[in-house]
């Protein structure tokens, strides 16, 4: 039987386990990247475990998220990981560069090679054939020290496109379409391998969008296999020399397949307030828009922006319309300011911001009260705009154009009709990729050679070992799909304590319960419930650092999102999985206590523990876990855990 692509790559990659659905393998890691927010944490646990040197080929840090620098402490953010960039041997991406995933597929992205990131997109680069995966920060941590990366073994789905695109629909609603018929759970435990004619008419960025948005998917991750499409973009980004032929065996045994015919598709669009509410644009016509924002690391390369451009070269944006281009690199501006395209934007009515990841989780241009948002991006959870009751909806480039020029949602093909000068403006590509590199510190051109930290930056925290003894209240019972988000929000007044752990921890699930926090310190130890998919999107660490730090021991849930999962695990908290009825069975407020010696069952390998709810009825719920994930868990947490095993060995510490 032949081989999938990702199992040639994995094959490429194993040093531990086999390639059978459900196993935990072990990869090589070529490649790691980590991004301002959650890059502060990699690398004050890289200092924590005594390692000094980055053993990966490529290790990139990026400054994107918050780039404005509202704060001092942002700033001092920036300049701890530049630091920290020049010391361990990182290259650095300086603040309004762009954002990571744009960053590194423009600069350092390659077919056939293994990234992990922490940052929950880091897939994108599987539309070059690089099979790239988000993780929490200590994992990457802990790969950037030379240490394999492991993970279940997952399904390997391959997504058939046939066909080819008419014209107005576009890559986004490739993945809208996908959103709509797998729902933002369908993907979890899978990577998606794109095939067939419709995959081979794409180009790379296109591809991009598409695996940039599998993350949406809840998929581990999304890749394409690697053709003249590839080589072509690799060329015009300067590094032809690096493309490798990757496709799948003609006799590939696939988990599964789902066939989407591109000739079938119109355009779309998600409404709030979640990735996978998607419906035909013409559903939702005659919307009234109040702000328009093309941008993003789905969206905000220079090939996504250039046809709203086209679209409003010679036009205006409507009078009660707002609209923002923020780019995903400062290369794209770059490019379009050369090539006019800026001027005719800002001609248009367009307000043109510095690369940033920004108004994506509420960082500027925060929607007005009781308006209609519509963006580029990938996600639209409910107050990530940074108001709550927010109204965001996810769409093309093309649509946002037209909704900018019409004031209202509408389909671009009727707006056409109705202007009849409006045509499709197509996808193109930059004759070459040539802005200035400036922005991007190399590890042998690094200023600094030593770690410089602001008042802010405080250490990780660490946790005790697994107690025999596990029981406390549910302190807060949550439904189906909490996101990170919802647990540690990412506005700008909690994003500037992601290095301070006891200030960031006040605001755990404010979003949900604003006493929470206070709650769970006065109770010292506790549950959280919840339902399905908990804690799906962000792949920060901090949504169980932060509990952690409260005292919160355990998480009751129906299922877990695949990076969170792992995160409770890095930081000593117990995942059960417990089924409907479970679930109903336990409120707010009831004692719970495992009926188990918790640390022993852990080292047994035990799976069914007794929950016994407030002293009498009795549910059982699984801990679904590797032994390696038993054995993080029983230590406290990975940091505990992986600098025991280095005083152990007397070496440096590894991962296995
Ligand atoms: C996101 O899109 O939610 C973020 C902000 O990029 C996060 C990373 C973070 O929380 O720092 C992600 O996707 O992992
Ligand atoms: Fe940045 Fe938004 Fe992409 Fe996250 S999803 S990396 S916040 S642009």
């Amino acid at each position: 039987m032949g081989q999938t692509l990702t199992e040639k790559v994995l094959e490429d990659h194993l040093v531990e386990g086999t390639l059978e659905t459900g196993e935990e393998i072990g990869i090589e890691i070529d490649q790691v990247l980590t991004q301002d927010t959650t890059g502060t944490m990699v690398w004050l646990q890289f200092e924590a475990m005594g390692l000094d040197e980055v053993q990966t080929e490529i290790a990139a840090q990026y400054c994107d998220h918050q780039t404005y620098q509202f704060d001092f402490k942002n700033t001092d953010d920036h300049r701890f990981l530049r630091s920290a960039a020049g010391t361990f041997g990182a290259h650095f991406s300086r603040p309004g560069n762009g954002i990571c995933h744009n960053v590194h597929r423009e600069n350092f992205a390659a077919p056939g090679k293994t990234l992990l990131g922490s940052d929950s997109h880091t897939p994108t680069p599987g539309g070059l054939g690089q099979l790239a995966i988000g993780a929490g920060g200590i994992d990457v941590t802990v790969a950037m020290g030379g240490a394999p990366y492991y993970i279940e073994m997952p399904e390997i789905v391959e997504v058939r496109l046939e066909g080819e695109l008419p014209a107005w629909a576009t890559a986004k609603d490739i993945i809208l379409e996908m959103l709509r018929r797998l729902s933002v759970k369908g993907g979890v435990g899978k990577i998606l391998e794109y095939t067939g004619p419709g995959a081979a008419s794409l180009t790379a960025p296109e591809r991009m969008t598409i695996t940039n948005m599998g993350t949406e998917l809840g998929a581990t991750s999304s890749i394409f296999g690697t053709d003249d499409q590839t080589k072509d973009y690799l060329e015009r980004v300067g590094r032809g020399d690096e493309y490798v032929e990757l496709q799948p065996d003609d006799d590939a045994d696939y988990d599964d397949q789902i066939v989407v015919d591109l000739s079938d598709l119109e355009p779309l669009i998600a409404e709030p307030s979640m990735p996978d509410n998607v419906v035909p644009v013409r559903e939702v016509a005659g919307t009234d828009v109040e702000q328009v924002i093309i941008g993003s690391c789905t969206n905000g390369a220079y090939e996504d922006i250039l046809p709203a451009a086209k679209m409003l070269e010679g036009r205006e944006v409507d009078m009660q319309t707002e609209m923002i281009v923020a780019p995903g690199s400062k290369q794209a501006s770059e490019i379009l300011a050369r090539e006019g395209w800026v001027a005719e934007m800002m001609a248009a009515g367009v307000n043109f911001s510095e690369a940033t990841c920004g108004a994506c989780i509420g960082i500027g241009h925060v929607p007005a009260s009781d308006s209609v948002s519509l963006r580029t991006f990938n996600r639209n959870f409910e107050g990530r705009s940074g108001i709550e009751d927010d109204n965001v909806y996810l769409c093309s480039p093309e649509v946002a154009a037209a909704a900018a020029i019409a004031g209202e949602i509408i389909d671009p093909r009727d707006l056409a009709d109705e202007l009849g000068d409006l045509e499709d403006p197509g996808f193109e590509l930059p004759e070459e990729y040539d802005g200035s590199k400036t922005d991007l510190i190399a590890p042998d051109e690094a200023v600094d050679d030593g770690l410089v930290k602001g008042p802010n930056i405080g250490d990780v925290p660490l946790k005790d070992p697994l107690n025999a003894e596990l029981s406390g209240s549910a302190l807060l019972k949550m439904d189906d799909n909490i996101t990170t988000d919802h647990i540690i929000p990412a506005t700008q007044d909690i994003l500037m304590y992601r290095s301070n752990v006891p200030k960031l921890s006040e605001f755990t699930l404010s979003r949900v319960d604003d006493t929470f926090a206070q709650r769970a310190l006065e109770a010292d130890g506790g549950f959280l419930v919840a339902g399905e998919n908990y804690g799906q999107g962000s792949s920060r660490e901090h949504a169980a650092l932060c509990p952690m730090y409260l005292g919160i021991e355990g998480v009751l849930a129906q299922s877990f999102a695949r990076i969170h999962r792992a995160n409770l695990f890095n930081f000593g908290l117990l995942p059960l999985t417990i089924d409907e009825e479970t679930y109903a069975a336990i409120d707010q407020g009831d004692e719970i206590e495992i009926v188990e010696d918790v640390a022993q069952a852990v080292a047994d390998g035990t799976e069914e523990f007794t929950v016994r709810v407030n002293g009498d009825e009795e549910f059982t719920a699984t801990l679904y876990a590797s032994e390696r994930e038993r054995d993080i868990l029983a230590a406290g947490g990975k940091l505990s855990w992986t600098k025991a095993q280095a005083e152990d060995s007397g070496a440096a510490p590894a991962d296995d």
